[in-house]
């Protein structure tokens, strides 16, 4: 088993490949997305970088491992994911934290909080396999109620719980963060491991400006981790926890990366506009009565418009409808691929929940279909979707929708794809 360091110098984060070099089988932990705050923009320089070293290496991508919902940096996950069919997990626990988060961003009901959009949710002592990889999931709680640690063989990846023995550990003011629950982690956990254990931290922080450090021991933890020792009384480390965090201003991504990151990694879903926006709650606690006589009560989003209502009139008798649209509100729609199966299932992919139905047998299969219901037809690149969108209009299909510029058009606005062959 080999380890590859990555580190972003924006947020101090460490992303790591483990590999096995003879099977070539992979994955990552901890990815990053830049993110520019002044700019609101993201990046993928560094999900380049680590892209190229598992092309380069011609490795296998099985899992895409997050310590915890990280707070300072944007997960790169769903970019890997995407890239290398890879599937994203992260500690059970994360449903605590998606709660929490839910409430402070004011997610809709729908949001879901039981961990569903990550692939994977481990369990405490969890053995997992990835390829010729196994690892155990050991819960590290404390930074965040959801941390855990990797432990792969003698080399374990202990995101925020431990950092290097200068530095110390992670901050413990995270709402559900407790100190007292690192102190266990740490000192009852991690600890017990025997010393010659490798660690792999998930922050360096430089202290003092000395050159980038990433891996320390157990061993030299319990000797000289300058927070938390073998010797630190869990009431010392508490109490020097909580005064340091007491002095820490909150990271610089907070906002951006929470809302983000409890929601697997996903960017927010496009707006009608094809734009997709942040959220970032004011003041971060409930406004008063007395505080604001402004508020807007009168819900004036579009969330009542339906499709083919916000969609574009076509002067063939349909209407022309955009990616980002068709994302917001595919889930109540009927979408038909009017593709061949060999497209539906080749590089560009398909939408989620897409119908296939190639363009020679879409007006025998209307026959079964509702004539008022809105449907949006798709192909490549909205030629062909359009003659059978024009097929359709004309045969008394009165909701009839083209996905303007197909799914080409789709691909280029980064929306998720899948790749598996039609579903009976
Ligand atoms: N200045 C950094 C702060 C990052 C930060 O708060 N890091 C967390 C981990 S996500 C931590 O545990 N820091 C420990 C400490 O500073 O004691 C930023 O803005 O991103
Ligand atoms: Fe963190």
């Amino acid at each position: 088993m080999k380890i590859e360091p990555f580190f972003d110098p924006a947020t101090s984060t460490l992303t790591y490949v483990v590999y096995d070099p003879e099977s070539r089988d992979a994955v990552v932990i901890d990815p990053v997305l830049d993110y520019d705050p002044l700019a609101s923009a993201t990046t993928t320089m560094s999900l380049e970088i680590v892209s190229s070293f598992l092309q380069t290496k011609g490795l296998r991508l099985h899992d895409v491992l997050e310590t915890h919902a990280h707070a300072d940096h944007l997960s790169g996950s769903q970019y890997l994911k995407r890239r290398f069919q890879a599937k994203v997990g992260i500690g059970m626990r994360i449903r605590e934290v998606q709660k929490i988060f839910r409430d402070v961003f004011d997610l809709p009901p729908s949001f879901p909080v039981d961990g569903s959009q990550f692939d994977r949710l481990f369990e405490d002592g969890e053995k997992v396999v990835a390829g010729t990889l196994a690892f155990e999931v050991i819960a590290t709680p404390g930074h965040t109620p959801a941390c855990v640690t990797y432990r792969f063989g003698d080399a374990i990846f202990t995101g925020d719980a431990l950092f290097i023995e200068d530095y110390g550990t992670g901050r413990c003011d995270f709402p559900s963060g407790s100190a007292d629950a690192l102190f266990t982690s740490v000192h009852d956990r991690l600890y017990a491991l025997p010393d010659t254990t490798r660690v792999f931290v998930g922050h360096d922080y430089q202290p003092n400006g000395r050159p980038l450090r990433y891996e320390t021991t157990i061993g030299a933890s319990k000797k000289r981790n300058v927070q938390l020792c073998a010797s630190t009384p869990r009431e010392a480390f508490v109490k020097l926890r909580t005064q340091r965090d007491a002095t820490l201003a909150p990271p610089r991504l907070l906002y951006p990366s929470v809302q983000v990151n409890v929601d697997a990694g996903m960017l927010p879903k496009p707006r009608a506009n094809g734009r997709r926006y942040l959220s970032i709650p004011l003041d971060a606690r409930p406004t008063t009565d007395d505080d604001d006589e402004t508020t807007d009560t009168e819900g004036r989003g579009d969330a009542m418009t339906t499709l083919y209502e916000s969609a574009q009139p076509n002067p063939a008798g349909f209407r022309d409808v955009l990616p980002a649209q068709v994302f917001k509100h595919g889930e109540e729609i009927r979408l038909v691929d009017v593709r061949e199966p060999s497209e539906f299932t080749g590089e560009l992919g398909h939408i989620a929940r897409a119908e296939l139905v190639p363009l020679a047998t879409v007006i025998a299969a209307a026959e079964r279909w509702r004539k008022e219901d809105e449907l949006v037809l798709i192909c490549r690149s909205g030629r062909r979707s359009e003659q059978a969108a024009t097929a359709l209009t004309a045969a008394g299909f009165r909701r009839t929708m083209n996905l303007a510029g197909g799914m080409l058009a789709w691909n280029e606005a980064r929306l998720p794809v899948e790749y598996g062959s039609a579903s009976a």
